[in-house]
């Protein structure tokens, strides 16, 4: 495997991806995103010109994802809308990118015999009860909540009907919650991260009692690969950290980080449907691929995020005020 088609490159997780495959490999690297208001080209800075480059168009053009996949050896698809608010507020677009758009891009690799990798995320699975002492695995049943997360269980089930009627060669990875370089405000922990540097409170969801299980992006990454080297085709990957922590010790912990009180932090109105907890199994990936985290230490993890987001301001201060402007209007 030579050359790759990265979909959504221009995103949080994809670019982490991007970085990550030029720095510990050969490969080449295509990336096709549409920079909605998640990508970022300043996310792909510094990459090396002679094994890199990036073409702005939709994953739902099925003529330019035609012509793109033709090109390369395999796909490894990121793209999708990615936030619950945003599709509690507007779920079409989840509709038209993650749906037709993983559509557009299985029958391109289909017709061109190509390898495919499709991104996926641990909430297809729903939530478990705080006190529930089994984990998502390979082997749970799909019970989505958000119209996000049922637009990527879809997107899950095409993939594998593709394999199985027209013997695509794919594999697929749900993960669990990243955080890392590059996210964007929106999310939940760098927007606490840019609160507390703009000396606005956090704001906690609910009583902040929900559980999410982190993983750094690098992490996610490595295991993304591995996957696509070695992973069994027609196989689905659990990906996960052991890094289960709930939202209330998450704040805590970036204030007191950012030299603040712990408990300066406001509880907002709750997100409606708010998935309890996410917990993943990742053994089938550890034992079948020898893959490892190297983030085991979600704190020093956490400390080199708040350090990136200090020193990238630039990055992110485009964003933040619409971004604050739009949870306002929310309530949150
Ligand atoms: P993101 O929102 O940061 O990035 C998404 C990228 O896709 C953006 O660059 C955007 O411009 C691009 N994009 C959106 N619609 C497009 C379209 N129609 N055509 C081309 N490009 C388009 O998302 P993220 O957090 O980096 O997530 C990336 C993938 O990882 C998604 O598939 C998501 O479901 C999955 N995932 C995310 C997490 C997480 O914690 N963020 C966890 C597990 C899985
Ligand atoms: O301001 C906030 N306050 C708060 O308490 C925000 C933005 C979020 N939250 C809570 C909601 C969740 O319990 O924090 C938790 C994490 O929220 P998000 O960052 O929005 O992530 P989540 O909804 O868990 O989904 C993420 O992980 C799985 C990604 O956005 C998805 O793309 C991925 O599939």
């Amino acid at each position: 495997m030579k050359t790759l088609l990265v979909t959504g490159g221009a995103g949080f997780i994809g670019s982490n991806f991007v970085h990550y495959v030029l720095e510990h490999t050969e490969m080449s690297v295509t990336v096709l995103d549409k920079l909605t208001y998640a990508g970022n080209l300043a996310s792909l800075e510094g990459l090396p010109a002679e094994r890199f480059t990036f073409v702005r168009g939709d994953i739902c053009d099925a003529g330019l994802v035609d012509s793109l996949v033709a090109g390369v050896d395999a796909v490894v698809h990121y793209a999708a809308e990615s936030h619950n608010d945003n599709s509690l507020q507007d779920p079409r677009p989840f509709l038209e990118t993650n749906i037709i758009g993983t559509y557009t891009l299985i029958e391109a690799a289909r017709k061109h015999g190509k390898r495919f990798h499709h991104i996926s995320t641990d909430e297809v699975y729903g939530d478990l009860e705080l006190d529930d002492p089994q984990r998502f695995t390979e082997e749970t049943a799909y019970a989505p909540s958000s119209p996000y997360s049922s637009t990527k269980a879809g997107s899950d089930m095409l993939v594998r009907a593709w394999v199985r009627s027209f013997g695509l060669a794919a594999t697929l990875s749900n993960c669990s919650n990243n955080y890392g370089p590059y996210q964007h405000v929106e999310k939940f922990i760098p927007r606490q991260i840019t609160n507390v540097i703009d000396g606005i409170r956090p704001k906690l969801y609910g009583a902040g009692e929900n559980v999410r299980d982190w993983i750094h992006a690098d992490d996610h990454s490595s295991a993304v690969l591995a996957i696509l080297e070695r992973g069994r085709i027609g196989e689905t990957y659990l990906i996960g950290a052991d890094g289960e922590k709930n939202n209330k010790d998450v704040v805590e912990l970036i204030l007191s980080m950012m030299g603040q009180a712990p408990d300066a932090y406001d509880h907002v109105i709750d997100r409606p449907g708010h998935d309890l907890r996410y917990a993943i199994e990742s053994s089938k990936l550890r034992t079948e691929l020898g893959w490892e985290p190297e983030f085991a230490n979600f704190d020093a993890g956490l400390a080199e995020t708040i350090k990136w987001y200090r020193e990238h301001e630039g990055w992110w201060r485009p964003q933040k005020a619409a971004t604050e402007a739009k949870y306002k209007e929310q309530g949150q």
